[in-house]
């Protein structure tokens, strides 16, 4: 049994108010682990705001095979039945595919791409690993939205995760626009840690991932970050990404567009910040949503392993 001092106590009986994040945004120090792809002035943006948006960071082109590995998924029937796919809660289309790094290789080099990798290294402050991947496809016209929450909340009480040492890589494999739901952030919010009421029930992630209730902050305190802080919702073409610390809160909206948005998200945790018993007191998720037991640090993607060089990076690789 792996224990740690809970020091962001949530889903208690007597509801504490929200308090101060009581660790670094930007774990690095020293000029030599500081160093790498993210500019100073982007690192400050990044520990202010909680996030920060690259708009076409890849080429769609780069996008592609991972478009065309969703569709082949979404007619798989066979992997529509298993847990680590969550169906939409009115239709039978995908809403979302956990640990999809650990089904796709192409998905599975692309945790380790320089590009990523030595920024969640430059963040982080430590080697890194997976703690969750996933896609969310929200189809056009029944793509339900996500209520708002932040991650770290989430996977501090379900998953025993003790610190937020960790962000999101979402990377847009559809445009995202004003109207087929994209990601909105409150900026800021990730330096307060805002406890919510209610146990977590057996098997909450059965109910949760396809709608969660659990976990949700109220109105009133929503109310007050967003009069304070305002909202973002970074919209760009396929290949933009958007990183995201793990506690900022964060929610989408329906798809009533015809046009679907599919994200791709990686989370990176730092090595030091693993998993122990999960908070809440329930057993841990499945696998599938949470890694735990002994990790890998990732490695570089070197460009030639496997690939020739030169190519895009989709179209290298072959599941
Ligand atoms: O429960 C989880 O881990 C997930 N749920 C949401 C709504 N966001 C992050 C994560 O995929
Ligand atoms: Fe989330």
């Amino acid at each position: 049994m792996r224990e740690a001092q809970d020091r962001y106590p949530t889903r208690i009986e007597r509801r504490p108010k929200p308090f101060e994040r009581l660790d670094p945004v930007v774990y690095s120090q020293g000029s030599t682990q500081r160093d790498g792809p993210l500019s100073e002035a982007q690192l400050r943006d990044y520990d202010d705001q909680g996030f920060l948006f690259f708009k076409s960071f890849f080429s769609p082109e780069e996008m592609q095979g991972f478009v065309d590995d969703l569709q082949d998924y979404d007619r798989d029937t066979e992997l529509k039945k298993k847990d680590q796919v969550i169906i939409e809660p009115h239709t039978d289309e995908i809403r979302s595919i956990f640990a999809i790094h650990e089904l796709s290789r192409r998905f599975d080099r692309l945790t380790r791409d320089p590009r990523l990798l030595d920024m969640a290294h430059q963040i982080l402050g430590s080697e890194v690993y997976i703690h969750q991947s996933r896609i969310n496809d929200k189809p056009g016209f029944t793509g339900t939205g996500f209520n708002w929450h932040s991650d770290f909340e989430t996977w501090h009480s379900e998953d025993g995760m003790p610190q937020p040492r960790c962000f999101s890589v979402s990377i847009l494999l559809s445009e995202n626009n004003q109207f087929n739901g994209p990601l909105m952030l409150i900026p800021g919010s990730h330096r307060w840690f805002v406890p919510t009421g209610g146990q977590t029930p057996q098997e909450h992630w059965k109910s949760s991932l396809k709608n969660q209730t659990v976990g949700v902050p109220t109105p009133d305190v929503l109310h007050r970050l967003i009069d304070k802080h305002g909202l973002a919702a970074p919209q760009g073409p396929a290949g933009s990404v958007v990183i995201f610390e793990s506690n900022v809160l964060h929610a989408s909206a329906n798809n009533l567009s015809p046009w679907p948005r599919r994200n791709l998200f990686f989370v990176y945790n730092s090595v030091a910040n693993q998993a122990v018993d999960p908070f809440c007191g329930q057993p841990p998720r499945p696998e599938f949503a949470a890694t735990r037991g002994e990790v890998e640090p990732l490695r570089r993607l070197q460009s030639n392993a496997g690939a020739q060089q030169g190519q895009p990076l989709a179209a290298s690789f072959k599941h």
